[in-house]
C-alpha cells in the first residue's frame, strides 16, 4: 500500500543529506568546518562523526569520494588513535606515510579523495575545515510541516 506520508518522510531524509547504508544512517554535509565543530553538528542531529568498523564500510564512504572529517582523533594522547565512542583504532584505512603528526600538529583524521579505496585516510590539524560524515541508527530530520 503507498503510503504517502511515508514516502514524504523518505524524501525528506534524503533532500537533508541522510543516506542509508545496512542499518545505519549517513549526513553528508554540504558545508565545511573543523573536526570539533562538525562533531558539534553531527550531535545536533542526534548522531556523531562517522566510526568506520569494516571494509564494507570504508567502500561505501569511499563512493561520495570527497574530503570529510571521520570521527578518529588522537588529540587526547598523542598516537593513540580514538574514535570518538572511546573504543581504539583497530582496522585502519591509512594513506601510505600517514599518520605523520606534521609538524607535531595532526591530531584529527580525515578521509581524503585519492585512488586507493583502502589507503585514504591522512591526519591533519583538527582547526583545518573539511566536509564531515555523521552516523546514525536514525536519521534525524528537522520538524516535517
Ligand atoms: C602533506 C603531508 C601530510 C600532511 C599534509 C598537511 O600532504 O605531510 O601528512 O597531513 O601535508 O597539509
Ligand atoms: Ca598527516
Amino acid at each position: 500500500m503507498l503510503n504517502i506520508t511515508a514516502l514524504y518522510i523518505l524524501e525528506k531524509v534524503n533532500l537533508e543529506g541522510w543516506k542509508k547504508y545496512g542499518s545505519r544512517y549517513y549526513y553528508f554535509s554540504a558545508e565545511e568546518k573543523s573536526w570539533n565543530e562538525s562533531r558539534q553538528d553531527c550531535r545536533e542531529r542526534r548522531a556523531d562523526l562517522v566510526i568506520i568498523n569494516s571494509r564494507e564500510e570504508q567502500e561505501f564512504i569511499k563512493k561520495e569520494n570527497k574530503y570529510v572529517w571521520i570521527g578518529l582523533s588522537d588529540a587526547k594522547s598523542e598516537g593513540q588513535w580514538k574514535w570518538v565512542d572511546e573504543s581504539p583504532l583497530s582496522t585502519a584505512f591509512w594513506r601510505s606515510g600517514e599518520p605523520n603528526n606534521a609538524n607535531g600538529d595532526e591530531n584529527c583524521a580525515v578521509f581524503s579523495t585519492t585512488a586507493d579505496t583502502l589507503k585514504a585516510w591522512n591526519d591533519i590539524p583538527c582547526s583545518y575545515e573539511a566536509g564531515w560524515i555523521c552516523e546514525s541508527t536514525q536519521p534525524y530530520v528537522r520538524r516535517l510541516q
